[in-house]
């Protein structure tokens, strides 16, 4: 990989660097769903069966997913790879366990009583993507908050092999989490058939989970129509970002980079160090390490997209860092405790030289469902909270409203709604004890 200089870039050259890799023709590929978020509304489970013949097996008969093959398949799962995803089950749990939102009562004036509440949603689509990489992890981290909130409806889709199989991990990653459905579906069809519901399977009123380029278009599409569903975040290709200086390991630093690059060719690494030597080490080092990847291939077209950069110092690179808002941000540094508060723009942050980030990927126990595209700027990773609806209620008493009338009833003025005055002081023109 090339090694660029920051400071010898001009304005343009530099925000090259930052730009994520470009969706090709964005208009036929919105279009595209359209069509399909159209077909399922219209046609229902012979839509969405259609669509999964047609992109992962073309035997399917249905959709749904019986509990017995549920069983079947994560009985079928190696001792080793049960083990390691019960870890990983019990630090993401105490992870996310204390996120509990309480519930919170003030007196806001006297006699004025509001509190903020929470309920979980009630019914949650799962989206646990296939296609080149299938993705167990990816369903603890939508699994598990929405256990713990407490969702009655906990409905898992995912894109069944050739087979119109799901893996035994993934299935024996549902069974922990107590997924109440699953259904074997994914792209697009499956996000319309979440949002509006088919025979089968029943809309649900928020749909979680990353995917392709086709997923993402589809949960905005359905995340903008009333009679559809919320959606998490805008969730696109991996990234990762890494502040290194020269106490870090070239090998170790190489390989957090390839990590993220092995995801798929529209993932974007980009290192930052003011250290020649750790930039021309670590780019030894890629090559070196790209020679025994079995997803070389994907990674290298990633590279092409992504850089290593020299800067001229740790502080220029927080600047750098905080104006990409990357997904991912490691940091391989000396003095990290001082740049910490600094880096607040990124999903999540990966501390020291002994932290990679595919620790979070699967088992620190922080959520790896996270903010790309500079979306780390304005949307926050997922958590427990995000399987919740916050709302809020108030009640005055009669005293309670007389305190406030005075300046609610001028504010409605003001605004000339007449109305909305009258509604306090009709209350306080009659005697106490009239009929309310
Ligand atoms: N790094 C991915 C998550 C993942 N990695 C799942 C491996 N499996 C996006 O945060
Ligand atoms: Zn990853």
């Amino acid at each position: 990989m090339r090694i660029l200089n920051w400071q010898s870039l001009n304005a343009a050259e530099q925000q090259r660097i930052l730009d994520r890799p470009a969706q090709a023709r964005p208009e036929v590929l919105q279009q595209q769903v359209a069509e399909i978020i159209a077909a399922v509304r219209s046609e229902g489970d012979a839509a969405v069966l259609r669509y999964t013949r047609r992109f992962d097996c073309e035997t399917l008969d249905s959709l749904a997913y019986p509990v017995e093959k549920i069983d079947q398949q994560a009985a079928k799962l190696a001792a080793k790879t049960r083990a390691a995803i019960d870890l990983a089950f019990s630090t993401i749990t105490r992870f996310h366990k204390p996120q509990r939102p309480q519930q919170l009562t003030v007196e806001t004036a006297p006699g004025v009583i509001c509190s903020q509440r929470f309920h979980p949603l009630d019914a949650v689509g799962l989206y646990v993507p296939g296609g080149s990489a299938v993705l167990p992890s990816t369903a603890m981290m939508l699994g598990i908050p929405a256990q713990l909130a407490g969702c009655a409806r906990r409905v898992l889709v995912s894109p069944p092999d050739a087979n119109g199989d799901l893996s035994p991990a993934l299935m024996y990653v549902a069974q922990k989490c107590g997924i109440t459905e699953v259904y074997r579906c994914g792209g697009a069809q499956a996000i319309a058939a979440l949002a509006y519901g088919t025979e089968t399977i029943a809309p649900v009123v928020k749909i979680f989970g990353p995917g392709n380029s086709y997923v993402t278009a589809a949960k905005q599409q359905v995340s903008q129509d009333a009679s559809g569903a919320a959606i998490d975040m805008p969730a696109g290709p991996s990234e990762l970002l890494v502040i290194a200086d020269d106490t870090a390991n070239p090998a170790y630093v190489a390989a957090d980079l390839l990590s993220q690059a092995e995801h798929g060719a529209d993932s974007q690494v980009i290192l930052l160090s003011p250290s020649a030597d750790l930039l021309k080490a670590t780019a030894q080092a890629i090559e070196q390490q790209l020679t025994d990847l079995p997803r070389a291939d994907v990674a290298r077209q990633a590279l092409q997209t992504s850089s290593l950069v020299q800067v001229n110092s740790i502080a220029e690179a927080v600047v750098i860092s905080q104006r990409y808002a990357p997904e991912h941000l490691s940091l391989q540094l000396d003095d990290t405790e001082r740049w910490l508060d600094q880096l607040t723009n990124a999903g999540s942050v990966f501390v020291g030289h002994y932290t990679p980030e595919s620790g979070g990927d699967y088992a620190t126990g922080t959520n790896h469902v996270l903010p790309t595209y500079g979306f780390a700027r304005n949307y926050s990773s997922l958590g427990l909270l995000d399987f919740y609806r916050r709302y809020t209620v108030q009640q005055a008493s009669r005293e309670g409203l007389a305190g406030l009338a005075d300046a609610i009833v001028e504010l409605a003025q003001t605004e000339g709604l007449d109305a909305h005055a009258r509604a306090v002081s009709i209350r306080l023109q009659q005697q106490q004890g009239e009929p309310s």
